[in-house]
């Protein structure tokens, strides 16, 4: 089956494709909004964790960057979904230019929920996202693409939003209980925006990035030093708020663990720099 080309809309029970739905505009402050951050490479084990379990200590692939809460990888949110709290740390609020989009979005959300919305009721936008840095580690002297995103379910509840700003990524749709074949596979353009939700797409089927075009336009570059970057995806998802904790209020082995990229995110945010003089106060070294 060859991909879809991301030119035209799809609309399927539990998926929606919207080619150009963010504007130029809208993009261009995306694009500056991406630039001004200090995204982070996060390794998936932390600490003396991996050893015990006979694991290595693994980077993600990609750069990333979370708002709302951030869901660091290597605390497990979702390497154990019966067991969530002290996992998931308080992040800077959802950027304006982001949730403006949200806003527009929001009439199309109802589609995606299991029942009706009461009368009067309004939905409820998600409150965390996940900023995906795709592009090129050129530190080393063969440089490295980043340009994928391997096969996962994303495992909040409610429906997931998908912004798409950069080069044309294939985005794929697998059962690999059913076939190694793609059941969807489609190129997610510059400007469109994704919705996933339901049994089907969301629970059932996974997805994942396999590649990612070269191209220079249009123009985005990142804090991050040697990694030339091509495309940026945002993922909005929903985290119960009983769940997002205040940093300082991990438990001393877990903060230990994030404490680096803690002090690596300082340097552009104020709301990390408060973090980590609070991780200071309390006296939490690194515990790597
Ligand atoms: O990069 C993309 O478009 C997909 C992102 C994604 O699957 C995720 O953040 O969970």
């Amino acid at each position: 089956m060859s991909p879809e080309d991301g030119r035209s809309p799809i609309q399927r029970s539990g998926f929606e494709y919207l080619p150009g739905f963010i504007s130029t505009q809208e993009s261009d402050e995306l694009v500056a909004y991406f630039s001004s951050i200090q995204p982070i490479w996060e390794q998936r084990h932390r600490g003396d964790e991996h050893e015990r379990e006979g694991e290595h200590p693994r980077r993600l692939t990609r750069p990333v960057y979370w708002l709302g809460a951030w869901q660091f990888a290597c605390l497990g949110y979702y390497a154990e979904p019966d067991h969530r709290e002290h996992r998931c740390v308080q992040a800077e609020p959802i950027a304006a230019p982001m949730q403006a989009i949200l806003e527009r979005l929001r009439e199309r959300l109802p589609d995606h929920l299991p029942a009706p919305l009461d009368s009067g009721a309004e939905v409820e936008l998600p409150n965390t996202c996940l900023i995906n840095y795709y592009g090129r580690d050129t530190s080393a002297q063969v440089p490295r693409d980043y340009a994928r995103l391997r096969m996962h379910r994303d495992q909040e509840p409610g429906p997931v939003i998908m912004f798409s700003i950069g080069q044309p990524a294939l985005f794929e749709f697998v059962d690999p209980e059913r076939s190694a074949e793609p059941e969807l596979a489609l190129w997610m353009r510059h400007r469109s925006v994704c919705i996933l939700s339901g049994p089907n797409y969301k629970e059932r089927l996974y997805h994942r990035v396999t590649r990612v075009r070269t191209g220079s336009l249009p123009s985005m570059s990142t804090q991050l030093a040697d990694f030339a970057l091509r495309r940026v995806s945002v993922s909005f998802r929903s985290v119960p708020v009983e769940l997002i904790e205040e940093l300082a209020a991990l438990p001393a082995a877990s903060s230990a663990k994030v404490r680096d990229y803690v002090e690596t995110l300082a340097h552009r945010s104020p709301h990390w720099r408060a973090q980590f003089a609070a991780l200071d106060a309390k006296g939490i070294k690194s515990g790597r």
